[in-house]
């Protein structure tokens, strides 16, 4: 029997200003998800969304630098709260973001129930600011940092408990966009980060090799948290911080294809799809067709 997979939308667009991303997790049902993983033979239970607060005017600013605190916070709790019922029954837990300010609450909600948890991080950017390095105060710049324990308490101690996982424990894949002070975090603690640079030079089936062997050498269970903005904006133009240059449609699915191979992958969420910026939903369309490739769909 297949393991019970457990999906949970969070229609979150606060952790930065592009309005839109909180339709993802309804896209993304739209976009057959459900469907696509039954037709491979898992039992799909969908959990439905956790409810997001809406900010009063008081809560924009603040002078730590990080916009909608609050409800962030509070929306985040929830998520970690639900994904840690879902690994409780034993079902994978599958959260559709949503901005990626939501990967705070799904490793907080994974991570305390794991001794070590390795986590790969697919994306155009870092997200490990804080609010002191972050040049724009968007918390989905920051969920990598805040799962390390890097940043304000009240993201750091999310789910009760802090720090979610271990620098050694991260892989980054398909960075692009850095700022200073990820530059900084990223040489301070030895984050293992495969840029663009390597996925041309070495190939996405090399990268990801190395990827796996790196992030399962000393865990019990993996994490993918996969950025939609990772993808070359050609193949996802539905996304709040589009960066060119990223890999392909097809080195993105083969990097997908090698996850299902390995068996490695405990949880997983798919993030910034956002519809108001896609170009008839071919965004949300690519996180379907990605999701199915992370389960094993396979042509032949
Ligand atoms: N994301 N590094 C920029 C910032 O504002 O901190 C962009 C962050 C993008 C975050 O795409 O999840
Ligand atoms: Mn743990
Ligand atoms: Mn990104
Ligand atoms: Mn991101």
């Amino acid at each position: 029997m297949k393991q019970k997979i457990s999906i949970i939308g969070v229609p979150m667009d606060l952790g930065q200003m592009r309005r839109g991303v909180d339709m993802g997790p309804s896209v993304i049902r739209y976009a057959g998800v459900v469907e696509r993983l039954e037709a491979l033979g898992y039992a799909v239970e969908d959990r439905g969304d956790v409810k997001i607060g809406r900010p009063s005017t008081l809560d924009v600013k603040n002078d730590d630098n990080l916009k909608d605190l609050n409800v962030v916070i509070e929306a985040n709790q929830t998520l970690a709260e639900e994904v840690s019922k879902a690994v409780a029954e034993d079902a994978f837990p599958l959260i559709l973001g949503g901005d990626h300010s939501i990967a705070i609450g799904s490793l907080a909600g994974v991570a305390d129930k794991v001794d070590q948890l390795g986590v790969i991080w697919y994306d155009a950017h870092g997200d490990l600011n804080t609010g002191e390095t972050s040049p724009s105060g968007n918390i989905h710049g920051m969920p990598l940092a805040a799962s390390l324990g890097i940043g304000h308490p009240s993201l750091t101690e999310i789910g009760g408990y802090a720090p979610k996982v271990r620098p050694e424990n991260v892989v980054i894949i398909g960075a692009r966009s850095l700022d200073e002070g990820e530059r900084e975090l990223i040489k301070e603690k030895g984050i293992k980060v495969f840029t663009m640079h390597e996925v041309d030079r070495l190939g996405m089936s090399k990268v990801m090799e190395q990827a796996i062997e790196h992030v399962t050498k000393n865990t019990d269970g993996v994490h993918l948290s996969l950025d939609l903005d990772a993808l070359d904006p050609l193949y996802a133009p539905g996304v709040g911080t589009p960066v060119i240059g990223g890999p392909t449609y097809r080195e993105t699915h083969l990097a997908m294809e090698m996850l299902a191979e390995s068996g490695i992958i405990t949880s997983a969420e798919f993030v910034e799809v956002n519809p108001i910026l896609d170009v008839k939903n071919q965004t949300a369309e690519a996180a379907v067709a990605l999701i199915g490739s992370l389960f094993g769909e396979k042509l032949l």
